[in-house]
């Protein structure tokens, strides 16, 4: 018997948008599967299935509007089906719905504790449901459902969100947690807890690498003028109680290359939609500390000359070693130097001191035959690696920032001049 799936009572409203349709010609359906789901303004609803059938005919498709009582398909309805078949061994378990019989009510529940069932493809899921996952941008058929019948329930999408935030990822390439490993197994161990500073930078560090496109932009500063000056200052600094390392130099020309690219001297809004354009120069300095890495900020930069530069780092450089630097002192980088020139190694990728948008790796500097007027010459060459936030500053940008900076720190007495 062919019957009329028809929309049912749903209340007040009329000429309804049907936002999703959960079924096709040739379907087998069972009794309040989800044919259709409404979409009114202020709920959506599942028309479910008034008894088991097959899908003949559908007489509606996405988008299209509807009002009570009108046809949603024709179902050659189960009974029907078993009549044809003599055959078949068991008789039709349920009687055949009489024409007469009231519509079920369309299902707008929702969440925990709903009491209908119902599905859609192969999801099973209602009309809340389904609205908070297109809310956060989540796949229901990634989700296993935990509610009645395995529908998937409001908890099942929080729960599945809750995971991909915690593992950084998403897209179905979520970080799977790392196994627990008992070294033991393969020889002595000892167990050391980390600093509580070293805890505090790991989050950090973890939540920059996984929220922050990163690219690292490499160059070299020809550096021999500049360690001639300073050679020649170096004294005069010492008597002033000064220990001048390249590193205040490298600070000014940062600060004059900022000035000449002002979107590096920013932050990206949390709306993710703004940058906020800094007037104000503050200098992060990576210090490496017994109890883990620190960054002191030097505030002002910009108005401040190499000796009080270089002053200050020491002082602020102490104050992290021996635990005494305030939070204040802390707070409020514009971009962040990380040196590890008195260490060695020949460059590295520095990870973004979040909410800056850049930070420059310095490596050490080496004496380098570089080919000059024709002629190949020693030159102290220092390596520069500029880490940046891809979201806010292009490729292009990035080289000229550092080839603007390689400039400056070669010619840097024009600047301290
Ligand atoms: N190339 C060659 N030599 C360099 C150099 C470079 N790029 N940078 C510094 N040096 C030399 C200095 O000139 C000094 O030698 P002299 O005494 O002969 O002049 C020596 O190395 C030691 O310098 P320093 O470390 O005392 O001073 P600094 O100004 O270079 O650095 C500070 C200060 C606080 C940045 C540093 O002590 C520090 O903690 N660095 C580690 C930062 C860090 O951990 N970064 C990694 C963070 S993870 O991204």
């Amino acid at each position: 018997m062919i019957k009329e799936f028809k929309v049912p009572d749903i209340g007040q409203y009329s000429n309804v948008e049907i936002i999703e349709v959960g079924v096709k010609e040739g379907d087998s359906i069972q009794k309040e599967d989800s044919l259709v789901t409404l979409e009114t303004e202020k709920a959506s609803m599942d028309v479910p299935a008034e008894c088991d059938g097959t899908i003949k005919t559908m007489m509606v498709k996405l988008g299209d509007r509807v009002s009570q009582g009108d046809v949603i398909a024709l179902v050659e309805t189960a009974d029907t089906a078993a009549k044809a078949a003599p055959s078949a061994e068991s008789a039709p378990k349920e009687a055949p719905a009489p024409a007469a019989q009231a519509t079920p009510a369309p299902t707008v529940a929702d969440d925990v504790e709903d009491d209908t069932p119902f599905s859609s493809g192969n999801v099973h899921a209602g009309p809340a449901t389904r609205q908070l996952a297109r809310e956060l941008g989540v796949d229901l058929t990634q989700m296993k459902g935990t509610g009645r019948k395995g529908r998937i329930i409001t908890a099942d999408v929080k729960q599945f969100t809750k995971q991909i935030v915690q593992s950084g990822g998403g897209g179905g390439m979520a970080i799977a947690p790392a196994p627990e490993i008992d070294f033991s197994q393969f020889g002595d161990i000892e167990v050391a807890p980390l600093s509580r500073i070293k805890k505090w930078t790991a989050k950090n560090m973890h939540r920059n690498w996984v929220s922050i496109p990163h690219v690292t932009q490499f160059d070299e500063a020809d550096i021999t003028e500049m360690e001639a000056f300073r050679q020649e200052s170096k004294a005069d600094a010492l008597s002033k109680g000064v220990k001048l390392t390249p590193l205040p130099f490298i600070m000014k020309a940062v600060v004059s290359t900022l000035k000449a690219f002002p979107q590096f001297n920013a932050s990206l809004a949390a709306n993710g939609e703004d940058l906020i354009l800094k007037k104000y120069c503050h200098l992060g300095i990576a210090v490496d500390t017994p109890t883990g890495l620190m960054v002191p900020v030097v505030r002002n930069a910009d108005s401040k000359g190499v000796l009080e530069i270089a002053k200050e780092v020491t002082e602020l450089s102490q104050k992290a070693r021996d635990g005494t630097l305030k939070a204040t002192e802390m707070q409020g980088s514009c971009f962040t130097l990380s040196s590890l020139g008195s260490v060695g190694g020949t460059a590295f990728t520095p990870i973004i001191n979040a909410p800056d948008v850049a930070i420059l790796g310095i490596s050490k500097a080496q004496i380098k035959p570089m080919y000059r007027e024709n002629k190949l010459m020693p030159r102290l060459m220092l390596p520069l690696c500029l880490s940046y936030d891809h979201r806010v500053i292009d490729g292009v940008e990035a080289a000229k920032f550092v080839v603007t900076l390689s400039q400056q720190l070669q010619e840097i007495r024009k600047i301290l001049l």
